[in-house]
């Protein structure tokens, strides 16, 4: 990023969905403002984070006076803001077709059918449901996987960031099956050093909630 952009502000909540972007921005080595917000004491439903962002959901972030919000979207802005770490494909890049797709699959098929899964809700109609079913969109899924080592194959992009932590903490909830080749790629998204460490800083903003 050149010194002429504006500051990053990043609102994240520990172990929850914006702990994937806490990662982000580690494997980008971000310089950023962080805002904890304690999810437990409610401060996601303050006005002051409504300001924010009016769903109260995290992530989300802050650059100049663009308010970025939706794990796609997210993801898609911060890794083009530091295209030299090479995690975004670039508009012409081949890879950049299939990269916006898998991005966009996570919140549009993938968290739905989670959610109905999860509430063991059937899902709406095959025509009508954004997923279609269950199985349809994990074999999508899978075999996409099953290509690897990552999303997109060779490449390590953004999109791995998100999926990787996502299928991690939605394996250890039992919500996604811990098929071998989920869990192979859990291991080697989560294995990387970048990921580690945000781990570790996550634990420790948890520690200093008391949450
Ligand atoms: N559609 C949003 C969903 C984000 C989301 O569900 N965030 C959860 C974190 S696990 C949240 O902020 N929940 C707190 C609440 O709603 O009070 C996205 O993709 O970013």
């Amino acid at each position: 990023m050149t010194p002429t952009h504006p500051r990053l502000a990043f609102y994240h909540s520990p172990n929850t969905r914006s702990s994937g972007t806490l990662a982000l921005l580690e494997e980008l080595q971000a310089d950023y403002d962080l805002h904890v917000l304690n999810g437990k004491k409610g401060e996601q439903r303050l006005p002051e984070y409504l300001a924010i962002n009016p769903m109260g959901k995290v992530p989300a972030v802050m650059h100049g006076d663009a308010v970025v919000t939706e794990q796609g979207a997210v993801y898609l802005y911060l890794a083009d803001l530091f295209p030299e770490k090479g995690l975004s494909p670039p508009i012409g890049d081949p890879l950049r077709g299939p990269y916006l797709r898998w991005l966009f699959f996570y919140g549009s098929s993938f968290e739905p059918a989670l959610i109905d899964r999860m509430m063991k809700r059937d899902a709406a109609p095959m025509s009508t449901s954004p997923y279609g079913d269950w199985d349809t969109m994990f074999k999508t899924l899978t075999d996409q996987l099953t290509a690897g080592p990552y999303l997109l194959g060779e490449r390590f992009t953004a999109a791995d960031v998100l999926w990787g932590t996502a299928l991690h903490w939605t394996t250890m909830f039992k919500l996604v099956p811990e098929l071998p080749v989920i869990t192979q790629y859990i291991a080697r998204v989560t294995g990387r050093p970048a990921m580690q460490h945000a781990v570790k800083k996550d634990a420790e903003l948890a520690a200093a909630l008391g949450t």
